[in-house]
């Protein structure tokens, strides 16, 4: 399932997941040789979807895969293919033709193909995950680069007047009050022009119907705007959803919505106009054994450790994460930050003025934006990790980021994570400021996290940001599961649960600082190359600072930060998992 809840009732879709037919084009060959004409003989076969990297023999390999299907259409008609996420650059090929190009990796993208005959097509992708320059992320990240197609692929079948979107927006006018505007874009592939009953519902109760006007081939779009009343706002403790349906002719299209607010006053952040601290890890959407092409069935799980451990929200570390995993999150009233793959520690500063990293910054900002914005869970839109904010280059792709998604979304604030506290000059750019920082591990004594802070906090006021809110993003160190003894040694289990709970007392004990994401949920793997000088510390290839190893078993600060997260100090209270 793409969603945790049925997105059409009407329109018929079916996932094209399975084993496809796959090739690698090491030399770089397909196109001239025309693989999307003539798929290779003798090709392998690949789960999609997946990462090609979990499979034997295929581990460390980046760069150009043909993918192909053959798919049978019962009857002809109109189709609509969607591609929930590829990693790179993706090419799409129906029966030899192109049908477009995708850049990207973690949002969806789609090819509507009016008229199709019946019987059988051939479906081909070419994927590349070449990591460059000006790639997001770029080529020196630091998280396994897996490739492939890591998210389903459906194909629709559109009536001759189908949805092109369905829009919700709202603003909150009472405690139980909204005005909420409907936005329905409606197109049509008929030749002739087409009258369409549109009926518009709430929780399966209609709120609004109307007669709309397509012309042959054409676009209309109906508007609808509304008082509500009796509305239950979502909260943490009470998460209140609500289901919005479109129904037009004989297609139809759910979304599902949830209403509160999101400000932020002085250093503080309301939800609902309640003061929030924020209690968080940073979760890589990442497997061993499944990549980025993450099962659903674990996403429930990494949510219960999560929720076990004391967090109401969680940093979506460093990319767009899966749809199913935000509707979770809605679901279980969690808050989310949810950020595009700039990733920028190792990121020269002029490499954040190329126009292609730029261009694809945006787009990718848009597509997320786009995808997610219904979300209730989604707290902040952060543009960017650890890029050189000291310099007017940052600054530049700061204005530009924070520019589109304000002029998209002004429901909620924009924020980014900074390395460079002390010498940041984009803070009077954002909403709200993340602070990555490891005092304890890379950058001396855990105990200078107060003096940091204290320093930071003049910073502020120096830059025009002395009220807006501070968070602490990133911090932690490693600890290699399993590894404890009678000293906090670097590398234990124990260093690393006294590193983390030093820190969190600190910063739980600064006004000024209003929550904090851990650096990280669960181990990931590293992206360690024997011909690269970055990341040598990542023992076993992988970023040890997980509160719980890969295979989420805990290690000693999981159980630290659950006593200090949920204020109680018995950490080894196992709740109902014990008979
Ligand atoms: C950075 C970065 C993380 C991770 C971390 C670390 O802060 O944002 O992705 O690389 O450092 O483990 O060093």
């Amino acid at each position: 399932m793409i969603r945790t809840f049925q997105q059409h009732r009407l329109r018929s879709s079916r996932l094209l997941d399975g084993l496809w037919d796959f090739v690698f084009d090491k030399s770089n060959v397909g196109l001239a040789e025309g693989w999307h004409e003539r798929f290779p003989g003798g090709a392998d076969r690949m789960p999609v979807p997946a990462c090609w990297n979990n499979e034997l023999g295929k581990y460390d390999y980046e760069g150009v895969a043909w993918y192909r299907t053959r798919v049978t259409c019962e009857e002809a008609g109109h189709l609509r293919l969607i591609f929930h996420a590829v990693m790179g650059h993706a090419d799409v090929y129906w029966d030899g033709r192109h049908l477009g190009h995708h850049f990207g990796g973690y949002t969806p993208f789609g090819f509507t193909m009016p008229n199709e005959e019946a019987g059988e097509h051939e479906l081909v992708v070419r994927t590349d995950s070449t990591l460059e320059k000006n790639t997001l992320p770029t080529h020196a990240v630091d998280w396994f680069h897996y490739g492939g197609i890591i998210r389903p692929v459906e194909l629709q079948q559109l009536p001759d007047v189908s949805i092109g979107g369905l829009r919700i927006t709202y603003e909150m006018t009472g405690e139980s009050t909204a005005q909420v505007q409907v936005s329905v874009s409606l197109q049509s592939l008929s030749a002739a022009s087409a009258e369409v009953p549109v009926t518009l519902f709430r929780d399966g109760a209609a709120f609004h119907s109307e007669t709309v006007t397509l012309p042959a081939g054409g676009t209309a779009t109906l508007q609808v705007s509304q008082e509500w009343s009796g509305l239950r706002r979502w909260e943490a403790s009470a998460p209140a959803l609500y289901l919005i349906r479109a129904v037009a002719g004989t297609d139809d299209w759910t979304d599902r919505i949830g209403f509160r607010t999101i400000e932020t006053k002085g250093k503080k952040i309301l939800l609902n106009g309640k003061e929030l601290y924020l209690q968080g890890v940073n979760r890589h959407e990442e497997h061993p054994e499944w990549g980025f092409a993450f099962p659903n069935k674990l996403m429930t799980k990494d949510l219960d450790i999560i929720l076990q451990m004391g967090c109401n929200t969680i940093r979506g570390s460093h990319y767009p994460q899966s749809e199913y995993w935000l509707d979770l999150l809605d679901e279980r009233g969690v808050l989310f930050w949810s950020e595009i793959p700039i990733w920028g520690a190792f990121l020269p500063k002029v490499d954040t003025a190329d126009p292609i990293l730029v261009e694809r910054a945006l787009t990718m900002m848009d597509e997320m934006i786009e995808r997610d914005l219904h979300h209730p869970c989604i707290l902040f839109w952060s543009v960017h990790n650890e890029i050189d904010t000291r310099s007017q280059e940052a600054y530049d792709l700061s204005v530009k980021l924070t520019g589109l998604v304000r002029c998209k979304d002004r429901s909620r604030p924009v924020t980014y994570a900074t390395m460079h506290p002390l010498e940041d000059i984009c803070l009077g750019l954002f909403d709200v400021i993340g602070i990555n920082y490891y005092n304890g591990w890379y950058q001396g004594h855990v105990d200078r996290f107060a003096g940091l802070l204290e320093a930071f906090h003049e910073r502020c006021r120096e830059y025009g940001a002395e009220d807006t809110p501070v968070l602490m993003t990133e911090f932690g160190g490693a600890g290699i599961y399993g590894d404890t003894g009678w000293e906090p040694r670097l590398f234990s289990e124990d260093y690393q649960a006294h590193i983390v709970s030093r820190a969190l007392q600190i910063f739980r004990a600064d006004p000024l600082v209003s929550g904090t994401y851990i650096w990280q949920f669960a181990d990931i793997r590293g992206d360690v190359r024997s011909d690269r000088s970055y990341f040598r510390d990542r023992a076993r290839s992988f970023n040890n600072k997980g509160l719980v190893n890969e295979y989420r078993k805990p290690k000693l600060a999981y159980r630290v930060v659950k006593g200090i997260y949920t204020g109680r100090t018995d950490h080894y209270d196992w709740g109902s998992t014990l008979i």
